[in-house]
């Protein structure tokens, strides 16, 4: 595998785990990212929803942006990031046919941002079933401010759901999780089944990460179908969750501002 941005057996790794942690990105390129993604972190919310998408949380120190999506329209260092760069040829390698990017976002986790309840991707993700997602960790994702757990080797199927979409209860329990700790340029690749959870940011630094997810290209290019549908499930379902929705599923544990 001569000039591929993954060697043979790290895609076998990921086969066998439903996760990969890869190290692509200089120095250099990592600090670009970090400026882009503050950019994008300080964009007005458009409240008219016909362009970027921010959500907030309520935090002990007040409301605090927690997502961005639909973003790389309107930002094209993070476009090129995301549709044409190792990333690409990566999803590409792990999909085992050509990927396209299905949908964006950016999670923020600032101090005392809310954690995320144990699921697993693919019951948000609607029209598609081959995909993949990876975190770009924007600053160190370490245990104390919210990083990634995984289970490893549980991507095979779709597992027991609760009322809110998430892995239920009693097979969480079950599980053995394993904490990812990611640097900043670093990127934790997953499966759309491999079960994750994170906790809070509990710590002062903040813990952001952009999160592409490309599906394969014979599926169809979904994404600007993806948000129109988000959008419109959004705009018909009341959210009496008790929590602030981001998600087709009940994931995100912040508070509604
Ligand atoms: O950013 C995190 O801590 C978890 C993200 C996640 O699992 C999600 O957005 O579905």
């Amino acid at each position: 595998m001569s000039g591929s941005p993954i060697t043979l057996a790290e895609v076998e790794f990921f086969n066998a785990n439903g996760w990969l942690l890869t190290r692509p990105f200089t120095p250099e390129e990592t600090a670009r990212i970090v400026t882009w993604v503050s950019e994008v972190q300080n964009w007005q919310e458009d409240k008219t929803n016909s362009s970027w998408f921010q959500y907030f949380e309520m935090t002990d120190d007040g409301p605090k942006i927690c997502r961005s999506e639909n973003f790389i329209p309107f930002h094209e260092g993070l476009r090129d990031l995301l549709t044409k760069s190792v990333l690409t040829a990566t999803a590409d390698l792990l999909l085992g046919e050509a990927s396209v990017l299905y949908k964006e976002k950016i999670n923020y986790k600032l101090p005392g941002g809310a954690g995320y309840s144990p699921h697993q991707d693919a019951p948000a993700y609607p029209f598609v079933n081959n995909h993949v997602s990876c975190m770009i960790a924007v600053d160190d994702s370490l245990l104390q401010n919210g990083c990634l757990e995984v289970v490893s080797a549980r991507h095979q199927d779709l597992l027991p759901m609760d009322e809110r979409g998430c892995i239920r209860n009693d097979v969480v329990e079950g599980f053995d999780w394993q904490p990812v700790e990611v640097r900043a340029g670093e990127v934790l690749w997953f499966h759309s089944l491999a079960p994750h959870r994170s906790g809070p940011n509990n710590s002062s630094h903040p813990r952001r990460a952009i999160y592409p997810t490309y599906n394969s290209l014979s599926q169809g290019n979904l994404r600007d179908a993806y948000y129109a549908e988000k959008l419109r499930m959004f705009q018909e379902s009341a959210n009496d969750s008790g929590r602030t929705r981001v998600s087709l599923i009940g994931d995100f544990e912040g508070r509604p501002v």
